[in-house]
């Protein structure tokens, strides 16, 4: 049983700038429309409809004759194999060529007025320089290289010139830990680290080379750190491995070609956490991949060639890789690289960052918008922010608050708010609203992207949930070109994690609903589901009630065994700022905000306990670690597992005495 209406929820028609702008959209105007180009796409013909995607979104060095092979099942999975593609050539040279002055990267700098425009012709030379440079240390097709930098255009070159020349990047978010570094650099072998000297972010300095140095004591391997002079600080130097960028680039030609390489070659590894184990490292390969990347930038984002694509997310996560470099470059428009954060100096850096630039496109997490909720609609009032037509989000479920906040104070009513899901595995978003054609639901994914056919399945049973009105896991039928094809020198794992739980099915790990109009309600992780009472509660559903109530920032729920109920609900609550709150009297806001989530879902889920507390334990990308709270409140709070990716440490033990102090 569900308990929220899903199908009570309003639709909002495709807003007005998806209808009156100058471009006809390439899907709508509506849902028929979707559906029309949906069936193409997986019905008898999708082979044939892939095949005319990959000829019109790519250039292929040589044609492929074959479009799909293989299994989930038998992991063999291969699009395009006899294709040959160079992902470099075609985010770069192919544009340079048409015009080498059109802009290819926004860089906005941490300090703001600093921003500086990089054409194609530009990034084409850089790149190529890059590319000469790491082929003069020996790296080559199938070599993997490790990049540690902070957010500048070099970063983006620094993928391109991996992908040129077929090595595969493996790159590490800035803010990881010299342990977590040095982890990923042995797991993949990489003989050479990119990096730089320092990196800016809210004004503050972080010590990149430092922390790379720190890690490299780690790393037998390595022979090579090419340095990115960024801030011009000194910073401490291992003879003989240690190299300037610009130096080694002042070396070699200008013009590097682009190597050959099939389209099933490796482009990239990226490290992501799983519940328990070791970092995954996840492979992508270049053609499928790139196909996704292209093409959901095109039509989930509605992409027109003079665009201006401001994907918010770090370099360092698969929002960062596809919707910051692959997928806007490979459409030819230009994309932002933002080194700042949405509160620097002001929370009003986002909005002037889009007036500046004009953005057509604003791509962003539900983390990021809370946190600007809960600072007040003044930062974004005095804004202009006509030039945005699409605003997204990513990363975890949306709540409605979020979502509307969205809607009224940066949308204004005008643009389309566009709730994608995907995972570091899909490559690219395999679930979304098509802006021009599909009426959206506040905290809905709503349909799948082209191409793909997914299914409910009851997680006891694994058979698939017919019709509306259903909740179980979800899966994918058939393979897409942009899925993984591995874990890096570890197939079984990538078999065991994502084909065998469901056999024949790709498992995501999340629940969903589907609702009467067969729109996707995601749930969050299939542990992130709580069962009190056979009733089936959603730790999404009791965090939107909770943030609903005006004092409340950010809400954080889990479940916990009980022996009564098998399981009862524990809410987290951080509190705003600016809310008037007595501390001496928290047991009365306890009281009222356990009441509010008695009215918005119902009596059954009244949180057992609610912890009232200055912050919540994140991943550096923003995603709130209910697995530290289970295991706290479960009592194993000194097995905490993987903390790698947690942003703040010292917010376990605030967890760990409110737990204790209220138990
Ligand atoms: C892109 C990204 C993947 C997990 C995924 C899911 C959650 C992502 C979401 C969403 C609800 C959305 N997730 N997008 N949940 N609505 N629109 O975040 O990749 O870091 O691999 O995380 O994120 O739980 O399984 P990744």
């Amino acid at each position: 049983m569900s308990n929220v209406d899903y199908d009570a929820v309003a639709l909002h028609p495709v807003p007005p700038r998806m209808i009156n702008g100058t471009e006809v959209p390439f899907i709508g105007p509506n849902l028929e429309a979707y559906q029309k180009a949906h069936a193409e796409s997986v019905g008898e013909n999708a082979d044939k409809w892939w095949a005319k995607m990959a000829r019109e979104t790519l250039h292929w060095d040589r044609p492929f004759q074959t479009v799909r092979t293989g299994s989930f099942e038998n992991g063999d999975i291969a699009w395009f194999p006899e294709g040959y593609v160079n992902a470099c050539y075609n985010c770069v040279d192919r544009w340079a060529f048409q015009d080498p002055n059109k802009t290819a990267i926004i860089y906005e700098a941490d300090e703001p007025g600093q921003h500086k425009n990089i054409s194609y012709g530009e990034l084409l030379r850089e790149v190529s320089r890059l590319a000469n440079v790491l082929k003069s240390h020996g790296i080559g097709k199938g070599d993997t290289v490790t990049v540690y930098m902070p957010m500048t255009w070099q970063a983006v070159a620094a993928f391109l010139a991996c992908a040129r020349i077929g090595a595969l990047h493996s790159v590490v978010f800035a803010g990881f830990s010299s342990e977590s570094l040095a982890d990923r650099i042995n797991d993949c072998k990489s003989r050479v680290v990119l990096t730089a000297d320092e990196g800016r972010r809210g004004g503050k300095i972080i010590n990149i080379k430092a922390l790379a140095d720190k890690a490299l004591e780690k790393c037998p391997n390595v022979e090579a750190v090419i340095v990115l002079q960024h801030t011009g600080n000194p910073v401490g130097w291992v003879e003989g491995r240690d190299k300037w960028w610009h130096e080694e680039s002042a070396k070699v030609p200008n013009y590097c070609p682009p190597a050959l390489l099939n389209s099933e070659d490796g482009l990239f590894i990226l490290y992501t956490s799983g519940s328990t184990g070791k970092p995954k490292g996840i492979m992508h390969t270049i053609g499928g991949y790139l196909l996704g990347a292209a093409m959901t930038i095109k039509y989930v984002f509605e992409v027109h060639p003079d665009d201006k694509f401001g994907c918010m997310a770090d370099l360092g996560w698969i929002t960062g890789h596809t919707y910051l470099v692959y997928g806007p470059l490979a459409n030819g428009v230009a994309t932002l690289v933002f080194e700042s954060t949405p509160v620097y100096p002001t929370p009003a850096r986002f909005w002037e960052t889009i007036d500046t630039h004009k953005l057509t496109h604003f791509y962003t997490a539900p983390t990021a918008v809370r946190l600007l909720r809960r600072l007040g609609e003044q930062h974004v009032a005095k804004a202009d922010l006509s030039s945005l037509r699409i605003i997204a989000s990513v990363g975890e479920p949306i709540n409605p608050e979020a979502w509307h906040w969205l809607n009224d104070h940066v949308g204004r009513k005008q643009a389309a708010i566009v709730d994608t899901f995907f995972q570091t595995e899909t490559g690219s978003i395999v679930l979304s609203p098509i802006p021009g054609a599909i009426e959206t639901k506040p905290g809905s994914a709503t349909v799948p992207f082209l191409g793909m056919t997914y299914a409910l399945l009851d997680p006891t049973t694994g058979k698939e949930l017919e019709g509306p009105g259903v909740e179980g896991v979800l899966v994918f039928k058939n393979t897409w070109p942009s899925i993984a094809r591995s874990v890096w020198k570890d197939h079984n794992r990538w078999l065991d994690v994502y084909m065998r739980p469901y056999p024949g099915y790709f498992f995501t790990g999340d629940g969903a609903v589907r609702d009467k109009d067969g729109y996707i309600w995601i749930k969050g992780r299939v542990d992130d589901v709580i069962n009190v009472s056979g009733h089936r509660l959603s730790t999404a559903e009791i965090e939107s009630a909770l943030i609903l109530y005006p004092g409340v920032a950010e809400a954080a729920v889990i479940g916990a065994n009980d022996e009564l109920t098998g399981q009862a609900v524990h809410a987290f609550v951080t509190l705003k700022a600016e809310f008037n709150y007595d501390p001496t009297n928290e047991s009365g806001l306890i009281k009222e905000l356990v009441l509010q989530v008695r009215k918005v879902i119902g009596p059954f889920a009244t949180p057992k306990k609610i912890y009232i507390v200055s912050d919540l334990p994140k991943t550096r990308s923003g995603k709130i670690m209910r697995r530290i709270m289970r295991k706290v409140i479960a009592g194993e709070g000194d097995q905490l597992g993987d903390l790698s990716t947690l942003a703040e440490p010292g917010v376990v033990s605030v967890i760990k005495d409110k737990v204790a102090a209220m138990s």
